[in-house]
Parts: C-alpha cells; sequence; structure tokens
C-alpha cells in the first residue's frame, strides 16, 4: 500500500464524528474543545491529502518534471497545514486533559501529532529539504532504465528472466542488471537518512525508525524484538527449507552444494520469496490462457463473494492496472500500491498485472488494502482514523486473501486447476513455505528490519552500507552474492520500499504472522476445514470476520482488536502449526545432510 508514507493518512468533511458517543450526556470543557479542533483539522487534513495523493499519483504513474514539480508543491502545502505549530500546540495541550476525553479523541490526537511529525513546521527548511529530496528520490526510482548488454528491459521482463532462466551466467546478468539502480539511489538516500531522522527529532522522536514503529505504539527496540521473536520461533524450519532448497539448486543447476545459496540462483531479485522450486505446486503455466483483465476482476470476486460491495466504478477508469505497453515513452512505478485517494470512495490500484500466479496473488492483496479502505471509509471512523488497526493489519488483509486465493479447492472453483484435481499436499506446503510465508520472515524480520533500524536508529556510517546489508543477507537469509559487492553498489536501494516507504517493512512479517494467525482461526472456527486446503469463496461469515476487524480503522488500540476478533495475542504458533506437517518431511529429506550455514 503506497498511502503517502511522507504525507501519510487523512482528513475529512466528515462532521465531529467525535461527538457522536457524547451526544446523550453533557461533554467535558476539554471534550468540546477538542471536537471544535478535530472537526477543523480532519477537513483540512482530508483535503490537502486528496491534493497531495492526487499529486504524487500522477507523479507514480507518468514520471515528468511537471508531475514531479506539482507534487513536490503538494507535499509542501500538505505539511504546512498538518505540521502547523499551532496544530502542534493545541493537540499537545488538549493531550494534557486526556482523562477528560473519550479514547476515540485521544486516538485522534495522537494521530494529529504523528502526522505533524512527518513534516513539522517548526523547521519548515527541513521539512522543504525532506520533500524535495523524497520527490526527486521517487522520480528516479519510478524512472530507472534497466538495461541488460545494452538493451532496455522492463521490471516484469528481469523477473521473468529469473523466474524461468536455468542458464546461470543468464541469470547471473540478469540479477546483476536488476542491481544497477542501487549507485543512482545512493546519494539520495544518504541525503534522505539524515533529513527523515532530522524531521523525526524535531518533536521529540528518537528517529524516523522510532517514528514509523510509534504507529504500533512500540519502540524501536521492542519491534526489533519481537521480529528476532519471530525469527527465533521459526528457525528450526527455516534451517530444514533452506538445506532442503540449497540441494534442491545444486541439481537443478548441476553445481556442487553451497554453503550459502547464491542470490541469482533464486528466482526472486532479493531472495524474499523462493518461487518456482517445487514443480508440483508451480501453476504458472494455468494461468496463461487468461488476461490480465481477468487477473484484477477475479480478484474482486473474491471479496464480493465474501460479501463485499463491489469497487467503486471510478476504481476501474482511474486505476492504472496493466503495464506499459511496448514502445510508449511513459515511465510509472512498477511496483504494485493500492492507494486512498481521497479518504473517501476514489480507491485507485497502481500495478503491472500480467497473467501469471505471482501478480494474481499480488492482485488479490493490493484489493485487501482497497477493501479494507472501503470498509473504514464512514461516518463513525473520522479521516484522521482510517487506517488500519496497525499498519501490518492493512497489509496482513491483502496477505490472508493472497494465502486463500492460493488454495486448491478454490483455483478449482475457478477452472485454474481442473476439477479432479489430485494436489500433492505436501508440494503445496513446502511452496507456502518457500514462496509465501517461511523464507520471507528471515527477508523481513531479518535483512530489511535490521538494516533500516541500522540505518536510521544506529546512524550506520554510509561508507558501511553496503557491507552490512549482505552481512545480513549472509547472516540471515543464509544468501550470498555472486560476487563481492563494494560500497559503490547499494544494494538495498534497489528495494522500492527503502526509498519510498521507509522503516515499514517489518509491517510486511507482522503482516505474515497475523496472516496464518487469522487463517487459522477462520479455518477452524468458521468453515470448519483443514488450515493447509480451504476454501473461503463466498463464505460471508468469513466476510463478516474481516469486515468487523476492518471496519473500526485505527480507532482502537490494535492489541484489543486481534484479542477480541480471535481471542488471542499474536503469536507465530498458528504458523509453525501450518507448517507441522512439512517439518517432519524436511527432516526425512534432510537426512545426512549438513543443516544450515554456518
Ligand atoms: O510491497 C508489497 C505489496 C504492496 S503493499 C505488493 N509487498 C511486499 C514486497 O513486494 O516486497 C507484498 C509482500 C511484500
Ligand atoms: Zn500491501
Amino acid at each position: 500500500m503506497r498511502i503517502l508514507r511522507l504525507l501519510a493518512r487523512a482528513a475529512a468533511c466528515v462532521a465531529l464524528p467525535s461527538l457522536l458517543p457524547f451526544a446523550l450526556v453533557a461533554a467535558t470543557p476539554a471534550q468540546e474543545r477538542a471536537d471544535q479542533f478535530l472537526a477543523l483539522v480532519n477537513s483540512g487534513y482530508r483535503a490537502l491529502y486528496t491534493v497531495s495523493s492526487e499529486a504524487q499519483w500522477a507523479a507514480a504513474t507518468d514520471v515528468t518534471l511537471e508531475h514531479d514539480a506539482a507534487s513536490e508543491t503538494a507535499g509542501k502545502a500538505y505539511a504546512a497545514f498538518n505540521g502547523n505549530p499551532a496544530l502542534i500546540n493545541e493537540a499537545k495541550e488538549l493531550l494534557k486533559s486526556r482523562d477528560q476525553l473519550s479514547d476515540i479523541t485521544v486516538r485522534e490526537l495522537q494521530r494529529v501529532l504523528l502526522n505533524a511529525a512527518e513534516g513539522p513546521m517548526t523547521n519548515p527548511e527541513l521539512v522543504a529539504a525532506r520533500i524535495a529530496a523524497e520527490t526527486k528520490q521517487a522520480s528516479i526510482l519510478n524512472s530507472f532504465p534497466f538495461q541488460l548488454q545494452g538493451k532496455p528491459i522492463t521490471v516484469n521482463q528481469i523477473d521473468d528472466r529469473l523466474g524461468n532462466s536455468t542458464d546461470l551466467a543468464e541469470r547471473r546478468a540478469v540479477w546483476e542488471a536488476s542491481k544497477e539502480s542501487g549507485p543512482a539511489l545512493r546519494p539520495g538516500l544518504v541525503k534522505l537518512r539524515d533529513l527523515r531522522n532530522g524531521v523525526a527529532r524535531e518533536l521529540g522522536h528518537p528517529d524516523y525508525f522510532a517514528l514509523q514503529v510509534a504507529s504500533y505504539d512500540m519502540t524501536t527496540e521492542e519491534m526489533v524484538k519481537l521480529q528476532e521473536e519471530f525469527m527465533r520461533e521459526l528457525r528450526p524450519l527455516y534451517l530444514q527449507l533452506h538445506t532442503w532448497a540449497k540441494y534442491r539448486l545444486a541439481e537443478k543447476y548441476h553445481q556442487p552444494v553451497p554453503k550459502r545459496i547464491p542470490a541469482h540462483w533464486i528466482n526472486n531479485r532479493w531472495a524474499q520469496e523462493w518461487t518456482g522450486l517445487v514443480d508440483a505446486a508451480n501453476l504458472d503455466d494455468r494461468f496463461k490462457g487468461h488476461t490480465a483483465e481477468w487477473v484484477i476482476k477475479t480478484a474482486e470476486q473474491f471479496y464480493t463473494g465474501l460479501g463485499f460491495r463491489p469497487l467503486p466504478a471510478s476504481f476501474w477508469t482511474k486505476s492504472d492496472l496493466y503495464p506499459v505497453p511496448a514502445g510508449s515513452p511513459r515511465k510509472k512505478n512498477t511496483h504494485a500500491s493500492c492507494w486512498h485517494i481521497d479518504l473517501a470512495n476514489d480507491i485507485r490500484s497502481l500495478q503491472s498485472i500480467e497473467p501469471n500466479a505471482q501478480w494474481f496473488y499480488t492482485a488479490h492483496h493490493e484489493l485487501g488494502h482497497g477493501y479494507y479502505f472501503m470498509s473504514y471509509t464512514r461516518p463513525e471512523v473520522p479521516p484522521l482514523l482510517r487506517l488500519g488497526a496497525n499498519p501490518a493489519f492493512h497489509e496482513g488483509m491483502g496477505e490472508l486473501i493472497s494465502l486463500a486465493s492460493s488454495q486448491v479447492p478454490y483455483l478449482q472453483s475457478l477452472g485454474v486447476l481442473p476439477s479432479d484435481y489430485k494436489a500433492d499436499q505436501t508440494a503445496f506446503l513446502l511452496n507456502d513455505a518457500l514462496a509465501n510465508g517461511v523464507a520471507f520472515i528471515f527477508w523481513s524480520s531479518g535483512t530489511m528490519t535490521h538494516w533500516e533500524a541500522d540505518i536510521y536508529a544506529h546512524n550506520l556510517p554510509a561508507n558501511q552500507w553496503n557491507a552490512r546489508w549482505w552481512s545480513y543477507v549472509r547472516d540471515f537469509q543464509g544468501v550470498e552474492p555472486p560476487s563481492e559487492r563494494g560500497e559503490e553498489w547499494c544494494d538495498a536501494a534497489t528495494k522500492t520500499h527503502i526509498n519510498d516507504t521507509p522503516a515499514y517493512y517489518y509491517s510486511y512479517a507482522f503482516a505474515t504472522v497475523l496472516k496464518f494467525q487469522l487463517h487459522a482461526y477462520i479455518a477452524k472456527n468458521i468453515l470448519h476445514q483443514p488450515v493447509q486446503a480451504c476454501n473461503y469463496a463466498n463464505n460471508k461469515e468469513v466476510g463478516d470476520f474481516l469486515r468487523k476487524i476492518m471496519e473500526k480503522g485505527g480507532t482502537e488500540d490494535w492489541r484489543k482488536v486481534l484479542r477480541e476478533a480471535t481471542g488471542e495475542d499474536l503469536s507465530t504458533k498458528a504458523m509453525v502449526e501450518y507448517f507441522q506437517p512439512l517439518m517432519t518431511w524436511l527432516e526425512e529429506q534432510n537426512k545426512g545432510r549438513q543443516i544450515g550455514w554456518e
């Protein structure tokens, strides 16, 4: 979800929601004062969020100097409102009487301060410098001209070649081509590290990473510790998976078994998801007869089948869903995202959908954001709180539906798999672990989270960035580069989020754990089906369960939302249980092999 990280979150003309619970009892003077203040802030926030997201949308879907300039100007107007010192002071003042305010009012005021911290007008030069640098970085990222052997190559083509080529020399050349954007993005990222930290410190946050995890009501240390717990609990399974994968890949490429897996052996540019390793669960060919339009329409149907409304008509006219046609000079961001342009009904998605399994899951993921937006767009949720319970809940919804969309009975109901298809259960489970969950945790909780914590919270000198990146890839993921990568590279910056959604990626690890937890609840308590093979399709009770979580938006603490929905606290238990049958199988397969890479 690209919800304008820089401009973050939204505003309203929806009148005074915080008055509603108090309509029948006399409001305290503090509550009355807060209501008046928040009515103003919500409407200004929403108006400027809309202007700014429109401008950012134009810049992301058609990279031009004009669109960049408009986006920068709109970003400044947005910050001028949200970071206004009068607004900051009033929010702080009101929070001193928080015991006289409703819970939702307190949450709105806290959000006012978090939004202000993204562009505090207590230091206008710093904010202006940040917005200019963010705009420039996005522009370089979104228009980078990748080349292979001197010829232009698109990101989808890079992914296709890494997904299909069995020629290691070719794979290495493509992998190396995909890292060419790093040096172009490095200077901007070095500058942005300081600007982002400077902005965050202006309102007393220790650094930019701390500002982002404040959305979870957590500190940096708590978030990093949580991510380390995820890895600790999943490590035995990961070590088995890693071992199985490296033997499998060595066989595939006719190479000796390495200690760590060379990065270009894996289909994903960052080894974040390990797809295509399990032939019996490889569904790529099954999507060949379909169109990209079918992919996104089918994703919508998944949600309407659960009882959600169809997407607004404007979604179909205003979204940018398909790759730029060959030969078109237009440059656009190629990473999937979903946008809540006006914090009301203008919902759009930016994708480059092609009919294959990866885009099929991604389309289901993106619409998870879209349906979250739609669910909390209601008068009871003020624009300031039109957010997920936390960012990982937003990601988790899409991830959950993406997991559901990969289950065999659902694919059979669509005709992607024949109705008499006999799935090899172990193969599917193995593929899930490699491509949809376990390997991903060691990239997201490990490499991404630790590297970003280092650059923001621990001020890692820029001349150590690439070495640190690869030391994390080696240690957490057990993956190594095809050759030494010196500091002239900035391989972290080849990952979209490092540039335009900074200090956010732990949210995907959290979302992965959450998706297995929600999925287990749904399978056991609503569908009464086995967790590894169940079909959500057309089940309205599942829709009601998800809607109850989503329609709250950011009005309640995420811990409470999770406990009320599932009766549990956040835990990897469901994820470990989901893969338990696989663990036994892997141990058998890996007998006599050296496990891990140390
Ligand atoms: O960025 C995304 C989504 C957009 S919110 C496509 N994801 C992460 C990534 O691609 O790195 C989904 C899971 C991980
Ligand atoms: Zn997402």
